[in-house]
This record gives structure tokens, sequence and C-alpha cells, in this order.
């Protein structure tokens, strides 16, 4: 192990530098394209525009994201450092903690969207999925993305937490700020944040006990503090962190594996003459095209990646979605395979920070899936197929679709 020097710019002598910005543009709407060039200089390696660390290879993400006491998450998950500069709102208590504090509000939310919960909205969810598509496909033709993608997460998760009906839209508004916040302050980044102030203002006030219904998700975290779990108004930011993860990475999940099916149509047949094959399909997809690309971590101590060593106290950034096609651990990693393995695959994370609502994700997607293997007997792109750029999110815009009824 040679030491770190640090030369003008901070950057380690001993790691490649490579000059790509992963939040342009054209990065964002085709990652797939830049990750051999961040992958395959080393285990780690200096993005140059920004100063920071980076890791692209499936195994060191992976092992950095379970190694939760070297890899923080209490200075953000985002490029900001939350030590050095002011959080853009109250930090996640969830997403933006360490332990202790995280294993306290985790077990709270993970008893809120329990299996037991899910288990009695499973039959509205599966029904409210076959009407949706059952009105899309005697169309003939719709936009996968915001008459099926968006409208089903829209059509239950809101009711599931017990919402006020009143400004619902503000929802995609608001999640596309919180996943543009955790990139740099680029344009999208500052656009969103301007459309953000009411998407954010209704977000608090929708989040308050008194505009939830009495049955819902919401009001399970207000009873959580009634007997004591947390205060009140760690409840009020425990249930943000519901409506803040709850529908865009659904919405672009959702639409990702439809996308896919429509790019490989032979799975879309194995999928139709196997229907148990819808969850392996949603998993793949997720694989295939990482909802959430990227997230940060904050080094808690020196630590040795290959013939680097990363300082303590510094911001590292985790490409999920190129773990997730790294040619060292995946075979034939750009093929969309439904039938493939895909254990152990980062597209949810891994490690105590995994995502909270895998389970609600996972339905939605096998619900809308299974309502359209039965439905349709073929699923093509009718148009322009349109990405919307986000700092995080790997996200559809548009994705027009023909489709052919079963017979
Ligand atoms: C992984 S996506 C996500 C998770 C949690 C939060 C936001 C986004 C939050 O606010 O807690």
């Amino acid at each position: 192990m040679t030491n770190l020097q640090s030369i003008g710019d901070g950057a380690p002598l001993l790691i490649p530098k490579v000059d790509i910005d992963p939040f342009e543009e054209q990065f964002l709407l085709n990652p797939y394209a830049y990750h051999d060039a961040l992958r395959d200089p080393g285990p780690v390696v200096w993005l140059s525009r920004y100063n920071i660390f980076a890791m692209a290879r499936y195994e060191e993400v992976r092992s950095a994201l379970i190694d939760h006491e070297t890899f923080l998450s209490g200075r953000g998950v985002g490029l900001s450092d939350f030590a050095k500069e002011e959080p853009w709102r109250p930090p996640s208590l969830l997403l933006e903690v360490d332990p202790p504090l995280h294993d306290r509000t985790r077990s709270i939310m993970q008893s809120v969207v329990s299996p037991a919960s899910l288990k009695t909205l499973e039959p509205v969810w599966t029904s409210k999925a076959a009407a949706l598509v059952d009105q899309l496909v005697k169309q003939g033709g719709f936009d996968a993305v915001s008459d099926l993608s968006e409208a089903f997460p829209m059509l239950i998760f809101p009711d599931a937490v017990g919402l006020m009906e009143e400004g619902r839209e503000n929802l995609l508004v608001y999640a596309a700020t919180v996943f543009n916040a955790f990139g740099p302050r680029n344009r999208l980044l500052t656009e969103s944040m301007n459309t953000a102030r009411e998407a954010s203002a209704w977000v608090a006030s929708a989040c308050k006990r008194e505009n939830l219904r009495e049955d819902g998700w919401g009001a399970a975290v207000y009873e959580a503090a009634d007997n004591g779990a947390c205060t009140q108004e760690e409840a009020q930011r425990l249930l943000r962190s519901l409506l803040s993860a709850g529908v865009d990475t659904t919405v672009n999940g959702i639409a990702t594996v439809i996308y896919a099916l429509t790019q490989f149509p032979e799975q879309w047949k194995k999928l139709r003459e196997n229907p148990r094959l819808v969850r392996k399909a949603g998993e793949e997809s997720l694989r295939w095209d990482s909802t959430v690309q990227t997230f940060f971590r904050t080094t808690a101590r020196e630590v040795a990646i290959g013939d680097t060593l990363i300082p303590k106290h510094t911001k590292v950034l985790l490409f999920l979605g190129a773990a997730n096609r790294d040619p060292r651990k995946w075979e034939n990693p750009d093929r969309f395979d439904i039938t493939r393995n895909t254990s152990g695959h980062v597209g949810f994370g891994a490690g105590i920070h995994q995502c909270l609502g895998q389970m609600i994700a996972r339905l939605e997607t096998q619900f809308i899936l299974s309502a359209l293997v039965e439905k349709c007997q073929a699923i093509i792109v009718d148009g322009p197929v349109l990405r919307r750029a986000n700092n995080t999110l790997h996200a559809l815009k548009s994705l027009p679709v023909r489709v052919t009824p079963s017979s």
C-alpha cells in the first residue's frame, strides 16, 4: 500500500482520474454509455469535475453499501456534505442518518408498512391495477408513463397513506426535487427548486396529523408516536419519507419494466407463456435499469480500496446502476433476461438502508405486469420514447405504446 499524497486539486496520486460529468444531461439520459469508463480504470476513480471519489464496480459498490460504519449516510447521501452545507430541507430521519437513530426510526416505519398491512391492501391494489389496464387496453394505445406508470401509484399510494385528496399532484413535483437535490447545483436542481416551493409546502401540510385519514399509514406513524416510539415532530418527518420515496421510484420502476419488455419481445413472450415470472421480471428490470442510479456516502475513517486510500470525511459516489451491469459480476449484463438469477442486485441498495418500501414497489410492479400479460397479446412502442433528466433517477417521460388485446 502506497501512501496517499495530495496534489493541487486534492486528487490523490494513485487513482485513475475521470473527466466525465455524471450529472450532465447526456449522461443522465443514457448513463450506460459511460459506465465502462467509470468501471474499467480501477475499483475507485477520481471525478475531476467534482473532486470526489466514485465507485462503479459491483464488488466495491456492494461492499460500501453494507459497510455503514465506514460509509456514512448522516452527512447526506447526495453531493452536499451536511457537515459543511446547510441541507435544503431538514434531513430525512431514515435515509440521511446513521445508527443508533436510524435503527429506531427504521423499525417504526418497518412496523407501519408491515407485511400484514400490505396483505390487507393487496386485493384493492390488484383490482385497481386490473381495472386501469383493462380500460387502457380497450383504448388500443396509450402512454405507458403518464396513463399507466404514473396513474397507478397515484391511484393507490396516496390512499394507502391516507393523504388528503386536494393537491396530490404535488407529490411527483416534490419527488423530482428530492432526487435532483442529491446531485450538484446544476440547472436541473436549480429549476427543480424553483418549482418545489409550493410542492414542499403542500407535503409539509399533507404530513400533519389533522390532514390525514384515520386508517392509513400516515395515522399509524402518529400512533407509534403516541405509544412513545418517537415524537410527533419525528412522526411528521418520517411520513415525509414515505411521500419522498414512494411515488417517483415506483412510477419509473413500472415504466422501465414495460419499456424493457417492448425492447426484448422474446422476454414478453416468455412472460406471457409463464405469468408467474412477473416477480422475476420486476427484479431483472431493476438490475437492468436501476431507477435509483446513484447515492453518495461519506467516509467515517481512512479506507483502502485497491491501491487507493480514501481519506476520512470524504464523499464517495456509488453507481448502483453501473454495479448492476458490471460484467465482472453479471453475464451478458446489458441483456434483459427475466429468467436470470438477479440475486444480489443493488437496485434496492444493500445493508441497513436497503429500500424500506421494496415490498410495496414489488407488489405494484407485479400487479401491473400481471394485468398487462393477461390482457394483451402484444405491446409495441408507437412513438418517440422520451426520457426525463434527473440527478438521481433514470426516468422516463413518455412511452407511447400500442397493444393487441388477448383473444
Ligand atoms: C431511495 S429513495 C428515498 C428514500 C428515502 C427518502 C427519499 C428518497 C427520504 O426522504 O427519507
